[in-house]
């Protein structure tokens, strides 16, 4: 229980969620500032998003040996992963590893969603209402609700009426289904989409694919792991480590040129062609540092990938839709793929083009488009993204200051210093919350970050008497230009619909949700605030603490 002179709080903190972020925060707050802390998850288990997505295919598209935990150095050097890039259950084991080796999970509360956090300005402590009715008084809410944990609804009627099986990919579910013989339909083809109808081609009777927009889907180059790399990377594991956190993305990736502009057509095939090969974001992040910021430069590379895409497809009406065109690559989140475009090739596998013919319903049968046309299924997988970076956030009903609902506060678009707190909401810590760098910086490296951060926070407040942290609103409306100009300078606003800038839900403000400046420059601001004595934050001591001083 929380201490005595906090003797109104049920929970020093409050944590939200039990993956990647969860589970660090966990261990991080209880085991190592010794805080009373409970943790909430509307899952069966540990794992966050690999806990929800198990549609087949589901894999990372960072190298694992990236892809996962920095802070102990024992569990870096104990556990192996058995790919390059490993699926879901692979990286759900790990999560578990990690979540006993840590003893996690006796503070955490599953199958219990967070439905209310409100802050008490008297008292100053949130009320984190459950849905199972209960309530907690905190004096920290930790946020680790995650980014894309809110699978968008699905926008077209009549999905109720179908009269076969609908699956979401982002909440799927966890008996082994049987696609052999059947109908199956999927509709969208971003990065999840992709992961399975390549698996689903294989063993379909017949696969339909409902696609709106092209993706510049590129291969992963998956692989079992090099016993002799994954030496050499677990002797080199800290400098590893270290050259991630400077690398924009979060990646130890060294090889990116300048511009693609600046050398010959033959040499920019030759970096092409090498970083194809390599696989992974190698092509995205690692080739040409002006792609996302030069429309000239991003062309070579989109002409690259169509020319690709054309050349593996062998239908070429099917080719020709299949190619992504009127949008630069890497402004949507570009997809990695194994065998996808061959899927295309096979008999028994469709391409329906959804921008051109829009869907207009789903029937008890199938899926009915604008004409009419009627494909009928058995069964139906909605692979239509999520209500990315804010979405988790709001679904909380998170209340403020003077009663003012986050909703309110981000009616136009998410509003935050860091990417981490937002004025008016004191002592709630969103990790890799919006306009952070989040999606654009390796997920694990960049979740240890925030929660370091808030960590040090603790601390600092614990030393200096103090117990309450919150943005100023001047630091935050700087933030927030910052974040936009940021945005503004590469292409990303030039997208048509793309979930790094909200608007692939309708009626959401079209805002970049991301932080654009990369990694090492998110980390040197992240550290000159903290050097300037959390400059750009107001810290105060609460009712309570002050009278117990
Ligand atoms: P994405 O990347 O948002 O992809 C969603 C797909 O669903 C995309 O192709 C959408 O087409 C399509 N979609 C959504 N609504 C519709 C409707 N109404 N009609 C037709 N098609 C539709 O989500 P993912 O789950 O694949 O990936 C999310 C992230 O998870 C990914 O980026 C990785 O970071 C991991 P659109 O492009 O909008 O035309």
């Amino acid at each position: 229980m929380a201490t005595a002179s906090t003797s109104h709080i049920d929970h020093d903190a409050i944590i939200i969620g039990a993956g990647f972020a969860g589970i660090y925060a966990v261990h991080k707050l209880r085991d190592e500032l010794g805080l009373d802390v409970l943790a909430f998850d509307a899952a069966g288990g540990v794992g966050g998003t690999w806990y929800w997505n198990r549609y087949p295919g589901a894999r990372v598209d960072i190298e694992s040996v990236h892809y996962s935990y920095s802070f102990d150095e024992q569990l870096q050097q104990e556990w192996h992963w058995t790919e390059k890039f490993c699926g879901q259950a692979e990286i759900l084991a790990y999560l578990n590893h990690v979540a006993d080796r840590f003893d996690v999970r006796r503070s955490v509360r599953f199958n219990t969603r967070v439905t209310g956090v409100t802050w008490d300005d008297a008292e100053t402590v949130w009320t984190v209402t459950t849905d199972r009715g209960e309530s907690y008084r905190s004096r920290y809410v930790i946020s680790g609700a995650g980014t894309l944990s809110v699978p968008k609804q699905p926008d077209f009627p009549g999905v109720d009426d179908f009269a076969g099986e609908v699956y979401l990919t982002g909440n799927w579910p966890h008996e082994d289904l049987a696609f052999a013989g059947k109908r199956v339909g999927v509709i969208g083809v971003g990065s999840s989409g992709i992961q399975a109808i390549s698996e689903l081609a294989k063993t379909a009777g017949h696969l339909t694919v409902f696609q709106r927009t092209p993706n510049y889907a590129t291969p992963i180059g998956n692989a079992p792991t090099d016993p002799g790399e994954q030496a050499r990377n677990k002797a080199n594991y800290r400098a590893i480590r270290d050259a991630s956190r400077r690398h924009f993305l979060g990646l130890p990736y060294t090889e990116v040129q300048p511009s693609a502009l600046a050398v010959s057509p033959e040499e920019r095939r030759k970096v092409f062609e090498d970083r194809w090969e390599r696989g992974g974001f190698r092509l995205f992040i690692d080739s040409f540092a002006d792609i996302l910021f030069d429309k000239a430069a991003n062309d070579t590379v989109a002409d690259y990938i169509r020319e690709r895409i054309r050349e593996r497809v062998t239908d070429p009406a099917t080719a020709a839709l299949l190619a992504p065109k009127g949008y630069p690559y890497g402004t949507k989140r570009p997809p990695l793929e194994t065998d996808y475009y061959e899927a295309y090739n096979r008999d028994t596998v469709d391409l329906v083009d959804v921008k051109a013919n829009r869907i207009d319903r789903v029937t008890p049968r199938g899926v009915r488009l604008a004409d009419g046309t009627e494909h009928e299924l058995d069964c139906l997988v909605l692979a239509t993204g999520f209500d990315a970076c804010t979405g988790p956030l709001l679904a909380m009903n998170i209340t403020g200051r003077n009663g003012r609902a986050l909703a309110e506060h981000w009616a136009d678009g998410p509003q935050t210093y860091l990417g981490l707190m937002a004025a008016g909401f004191p002592n709630l810590f969103m990790i890799t919350g919006p306009q952070s760098p989040s999606v654009l910086y390796n997920m694990p490296l960049a979740i240890e970050d925030h929660i370091d951060f808030l960590a040090e926070a603790i601390i600092y407040l614990r030393e200096n008497d103090l117990d309450v942290i919150e943005p100023t609103v001047g630091a935050e409306r700087e933030w927030v230009a910052h974040t936009n100009e940021l945005a503004q300078a590469t292409l990303l606003p030039d997208s048509p619909t793309s979930w790094y800038m909200g608007n692939n839900i309708p009626g959401k403000p079209r805002r970049v949700l991301v932080y654009l400046g990369g990694a090492p420059a998110y980390r040197a601001k992240c550290d000159e605030v903290v050097a300037g004595n959390y400059d750009g934050f107001d810290l105060t001591a609460s009712r309570t603490l002050a009278a117990a001083a």
